[in-house]
């Protein structure tokens, strides 16, 4: 039997942690290495664990040939509120970061490379509603500038270099092992935080503002799925638009009030309000489930239920 060896760059990220672990579960520890260019924390430290910087491509290289790699997770990226107040660094990363990538698996015949796209890659007149697979993409954020190219990066790689490379169009990711870093769909991450510490929390969008969003234990099992079918059945290679729930902050809200009765929200919408206004608030994603059987698992109402109970119990884990 062949012999997996994956990487996983930007693996201290929200969604780079639990599809670490994921990854641990599949192919055993001994087989992933995770890599970031931040020390590692958490659950990170109980693994593989290396200092890599995707913009470094010599060494990225190196790291390759040295540890016989054969698949890469390529995570590491600036997302949509950090990349509008620092647009060429963004463009580097994101941009730069990925070509690298997917050069190194042309010069090492890698089997497998994912790379995640957005729903930031549409835009204010793509359909808003149940945004199909094909459809118009004019993004605004330099963010989703990047994932828009990116898609088109990775099609040409499929089709001109022969890389089997895959990706999935994620919806706002809500985890509560990791805090996240700099994205309009964040509220619904600290929501929970503050729900827990403080009973209230202060909300950067409007009450009705509707998003796509996905609970990360079903954006880490899309993840694996996709990597796992075979290649045939993946007919997609740009992006796969992958969905699960859509919600506003007042429903969020609503639903954390029937766990915490005295809760409280209030709103005071900043600049990621126009990033959120810009974006789907609904997405169809038949097409994944066709090709390669995608189904989620939690809705909002499942999710709250898991974050509220669980929450506790990590954090007083992690603080020993
Ligand atoms: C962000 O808000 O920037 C990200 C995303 C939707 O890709 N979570």
């Amino acid at each position: 039997m062949k012999k997996h060896k994956i990487l996983v760059i930007g693996a201290g990220g929200q969604l780079g942690s639990e599809l670490t672990q994921g990854l641990w579960n599949l192919y055993g520890k001994e087989n992933v290495i995770a890599t970031d260019i931040k020390d590692p924390q958490g659950i990170l430290t109980q693994g593989n664990f290396e200092i890599l910087d995707v913009l470094k491509q010599k060494h990225l290289f190196e790291f390759i040939q040295k540890n016989a790699i054969t698949q890469v997770y390529h995570l590491a990226a600036v997302l949509s509120a950090t990349g509008e107040k620092n647009p060429k660094f963004a463009w580097h990363l994101n941009m730069d970061g990925l070509i690298h990538v997917l050069d190194a698996a042309v010069e090492f015949k890698l089997d497998k490379v994912y790379w995640p796209s957005s729903i930031a890659a549409f835009g204010p007149t793509t359909p808003k509603k149940n945004t199909p697979q094909d459809t118009i993409m004019d993004p605004t954020t330099i963010y989703g500038i990047t994932k828009q190219a990116g898609e088109r990066w990775c099609h040409w790689y499929y089709h001109k270099m022969g890389v089997d490379v895959r990706s999935l169009r994620y919806p706002g990711l809500i985890g509560y092992k990791t805090k996240p870093g700099g994205g309009t769909t964040d509220y619904a991450v600290d929501i929970y935080f503050k729900a827990l510490s403080d009973k209230k929390f202060e909300c950067f969008l409007k009450p009705d503002t509707y998003l796509p969003m996905m609970y990360m234990d079903d954006a880490v099992k899309a993840t694996l799925d996709l990597m796992e079918a075979s290649s045939e059945k993946i007919k997609e290679r740009s992006s796969y638009n992958i969905s699960s729930m859509s919600f506003c902050p007042s429903e969020i809200a609503e639903e954390i009030k029937k766990h915490i009765p005295e809760f409280e929200i209030t709103y005071n919408p900043d600049f990621r309000q126009a990033i959120a206004d810009s974006w789907p608030q609904s997405i169809d994603d038949s097409k994944a489930r066709l090709d390669w059987g995608w189904n989620h698992r939690f809705g909002l109402k499942e999710m709250t239920r898991e974050i509220l109970t669980n929450l506790p119990v990590y954090e007083s884990l992690t603080a020993q």
